[in-house]
């Protein structure tokens, strides 16, 4: 692999036909380990045992049920598994579901869970340990060959674990050692900038605090997180039009809306409890339009496993009234095609536009109007891949509507122009006044269960003075004003020798990230990696000089402190803050909680701090009360996070006060991107199987996709396959361009012929990575282009 990024023109990542890996599990089909993305039943020889047969079923319902029934019986969970999920998402007490940030069924009605909470929970609760044997048994150049799926399946992590470069191994190290290695290597940089300290977004409210108090006394806004990746676009549109950077709706607006758009989310697999409201609000008459390159099973019908009569009667709800399929990118042009035909329509029915909401509420719109005008319909046609019949028609259940809201999800944010369509999605419901009512508005749907509050709390490497400020005035520190680095800049940095620290606090960095031999080369040309972590994965191999290995408690066990049991608190994608309580025995007795290894790492590197960590650590109910100090919204912490579904944060825009320049909300006036593939290029978006969890690989299946067995595969518009020679399952080379021109290569990928726009393409993370040039991030949010790669693809030669 090439040092630099403009080194080498093009390099290969994949090699089906390479050598085979040893395989832990002794599952055939392993694959080279020279992949970093690579997993167990992939097949060497091409096409070997996979199969694919468009799905045709109802989302959820009985696949689903067989599906979860399998996973409890291969992590050997049968006993506990049931009983946890019983108290999961449960308001008298229990644990959040780590599975994603959709709200908890307010009623208590239902069973509130759905497959992959259950399989992600599950994997959590397994009964496979990585202790000291296993680490003592394998070379960290070993386990480097080994599959991702092979490295997570080895079970929970035990006790802390030290790299020894002398055998290549990890080796236990005392939690007092790890600590001191940890504050004596951030003691001796020579300035608080070269560290960066990452969040994956399932950490704690607590928990996080701590970590921002921890990063911030220390001097630094190095404060890169899995946002950077996943919904920054979201945050900043909203900032700039509505002037805060969440949604305005919550779970009884989308019981009470006339009209749901969704748009670039696949709810069956990455929001599964989307598909109750679907189901209901289909099953009351509002109208609902999908908005996806590919049709995706829950944009037809579903069936809900908790409700037990539709089970036993095979009964499907259908999630649909309008399924539109623009080109990937082409999101932006739909959208101002639908507003344009809202306000033609609005010369002869006045209805069609609330204005006496814009001209009370909304700064700009004259602009949009010209703007609108002045977009030929043939251009929006072209940028969007769709007709102006079609256009016409969701713009027809728009009008119709009294109440509307529009959700999206990565399918928006991961392009260039991520700001500017989700800016897009905010004009077009200012035109009927879908703001600050009941059953209107905009959802963004967030990613990790902890993402949204893990912003509320201090995780921003661009903050607020007015935040510091406060940090300032309770905490006692003196924060520091620069922005720090995001994920991005972080990766430059490491690589650059910038930055000689990295802490992970969660997650999976090295897989996550994009352009994974530069990432992986970032991380090594580090001093000192550290890795807070609940399974073995990928970045515990890709290391530093001396690097860490820190095993933490999971949500769904018991956080044991001085003066008892302790609960944190999580923010879910509709602003409300509840407690979360495990309530397992956990994993070993060695784990530490995370606000207790923050604490750890904080008194280590602070020594003189007059933040009190320990006395923290003693009761998270200290935690909180600093917080409700500290945060807006948060007065009161303890008590209002004790109520039966915890508190809402106040949403200023969803009283229509807007905190922005002109105290209004605002109208945007961005130009549609060009979108349409260069001649022989096509867009790729990379996207999660159904069996996945981000960059944890279940299996090789992706149920709603038809495919089992398989994961080094490319979706394909079968004509563009024709007019490329290429035919069904024939094994392709993808090469990608990145806009300084250098090349990346992944090689022997089967060609899925699919129901996808032409010109586009589709295919797996975190495997796709390697195709996404770190160069290639969005002008407006830094986010990198994941869902829109400039690609070639040919037969394999
Ligand atoms: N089971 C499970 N649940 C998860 C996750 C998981 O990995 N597994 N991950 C969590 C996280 S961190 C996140 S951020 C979310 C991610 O949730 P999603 O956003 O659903 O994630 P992706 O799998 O990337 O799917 C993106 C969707 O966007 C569509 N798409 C691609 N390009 C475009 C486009 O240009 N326009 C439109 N309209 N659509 C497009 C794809 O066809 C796909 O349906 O899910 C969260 N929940
Ligand atoms: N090409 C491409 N790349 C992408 C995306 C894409 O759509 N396309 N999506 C991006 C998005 S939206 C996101 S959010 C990122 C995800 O990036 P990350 O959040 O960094 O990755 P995850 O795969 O969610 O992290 C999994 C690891 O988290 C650890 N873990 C699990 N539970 C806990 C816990 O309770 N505590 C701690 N400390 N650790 C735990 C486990 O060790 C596990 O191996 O990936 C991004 N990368
Ligand atoms: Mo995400």
């Amino acid at each position: 692999m090439g040092a630099s990024q403009d080194g080498d023109p093009e390099r290969t990542h994949h090699d089906p036909a390479g050598t085979r890996a040893p395989d832990p599990d002794g599952r055939a089909g392993a694959h080279p380990g020279a992949h970093p993305g690579a997993h167990p039943g992939a097949h060497p020889d091409g096409k070997a045992d996979f199969t694919f047969r468009p799905y045709r079923h109802p989302a959820a319902g009985w696949g689903a049920a067989k599906s979860v029934t399998r996973f409890l019986v291969r992590e050997r969970a049968l006993l506990d598994g049931p009983r946890a999920i019983l108290k999961m998402n449960h308001e008298d007490g229990g644990f959040d579901c780590p599975g994603c940030a959709w709200p908890d069924d307010t009623k208590g009605l239902h069973l509130d869970i759905c497959e992959n909470g259950v399989k992600h929970v599950t994997w959590e609760m397994t009964n496979k340990r990585v202790g000291r044997a296993f680490f003592a048994a394998h070379t960290v150049t070993e386990l480097s060959g080994w599959t991702d799926h092979a490295l997570e399946d080895q079970g929970r992590l035990t006790e802390p674990m030290v790299y020894d470069p002398g055998t290549d191994r990890y080796v236990p190290i005392s939690w007092k050692d790890a600590f001191g290695l940890v504050g004596r290597t951030l003691r001796a940089l020579e300035s608080p900038h070269q560290a960066a300290y990452y969040t994956s977004g399932r950490l704690g409210n607590e928990a996080t605090f701590l970590y921002q108090l921890m990063a911030r006394e220390l001097g630094t806004n190095n404060l890169p997180d899995c946002s950077n990746m996943c919904h920054e676009a979201s945050g900043r549109a909203l900032t700039a039009s509505l002037g805060t950077g969440k949604g305005t709706v919550d779970l009884k607006d989308w019981e009470a809306t006339d009209a749901l758009f969704i748009l670039g989310v696949n709810v069956a697999s990455n929001a599964p409890r989307m598909l109750t409201s679907l189901t209901e609000a289909h099953k009351r008459g509002a109208r609902i339009v999908h908005i996806n390159p590919l049709v995706e099973a829950a944009a037809t019908r579903a069936i809900i496993p908790h409700d037990f009569r539709d089970m036993a009667t095979f009964h499907a709800t259908r999630t649909s009234s309008l399924n539109l399929q623009p080109r990937i990118g082409g999101d932006m042009a739909l959208l101002r095609g639908m507003a344009k035909a809202v306000l033609e329509q609005s010369a002869s029915d006045p209805k069609a536009l609330d204005r006496e909401f814009v001209d009370r509420h909304t700064h700009g719109f004259e602009a949009y109007r010209a703007l609108c005008a002045g977009t030929p319909w043939e251009e929006i046609e072209r940028q969007s891949g769709i007709d102006r019949a079609d256009i016409l028609a969701a713009a027809r259940v728009y009008r119709e509507a009294d109440r509307s809201i529009v959700s999206w999800c990565l399918g928006v944010t991961q392009h260039e122009h991520g700001v500017d369509t989700v800016r897009e999605i905010v004009n077009l419901l200012l035109l009927r006044g879908n703001l600050g009512r009941e059953g209107a508005g905009p959802s963004p749907v967030r990613g990790h269960s902890n993402v949204q509050g893990n912003r509320t709390c201090g995780i921003d490497h661009r903050p607020e003075p007015a935040f510091l400020d406060r940090l300032a005035e309770v905490c006692g520190i003196d924060p520091p004003r620069e922005h720090g680095l995001d994920t991005v800049g972080s990766i430059r940095a490491m690589h650059r020798g910038d930055i000689k620290v990295f802490i992970g606090m969660g997650g999976n960095f090295a897989l996550a990230a994009p352009d994974t031999p530069y990432t992986y080369e970032a991380l090594r040309s580090c001093e000192l990696t550290v890795q807070v972590s609940t399974k073995l994965n990928r970045s515990h191999l890709v290391h530093g000089r001396q690097a860490l290995i820190l095993p933490c408690l999971g949500r769904t066990e018991k956080d044991q402190q001085r003066t008892g049991l302790q609960s944190s608190s999580v923010e879910d994608s509709m602003s409300m803050v509840h407690l979360s309580v495990g309530m397992k025995r956990p994993a070993s007795p060695h784990l530490l909680s995370e606000p207790a290894i923050i604490a750890g790492l904080a008194r280590a590197a602070l020594p003189d701090s007059a933040t009190p960590w320990e006395w923290y650590i003693e009761d998270y109910d200290r935690i909180r009360d600093t917080m409700a100090q500290v945060l807006d919204g948060f007065e009161d912490f303890n008590r209002r996070v004790r109520l039966p579904l915890g508190f809402r944060i106040r949403q200023p825009a969803r009283e229509l006060v807007f905190l922005t320049p002109s105290g209004r909300a605002e109208f945007s006036t961005a130009p549609l991107p060009d979108v349409v593939p260069e001649p022989g290029t096509l867009a790729l978006g990379t996207m999660r199987s159904h069996d996945q969890w981000n960059t944890t690989v279940y299996s090789d299946d992706d149920r709603y996709r038809g495919v089992t067995n398989l994961r080094t595969l490319v979706f394909m518009n079968q004509d563009d396959m024709r007019e490329r020679g290429i035919g069904k399952f024939d094994p392709v080379d993808i090469i990608s361009t990145a806009r300084d021109g250098s090349r990346r290569r992944l090689d022997g990928y089967l060609a899925i012929p699919y129901d996808i726009p032409r010109g586009c393409a589709a295919g797996y993370m975190p495997e796709m990575n390697v195709l996404c040039a770190l160069g290639d991030h969005s002008t407006q949010s830094d986010q990198p282009i994941m869902k829109h790669v400039k690609v070639t693809i040919t037969p394999s030669s």
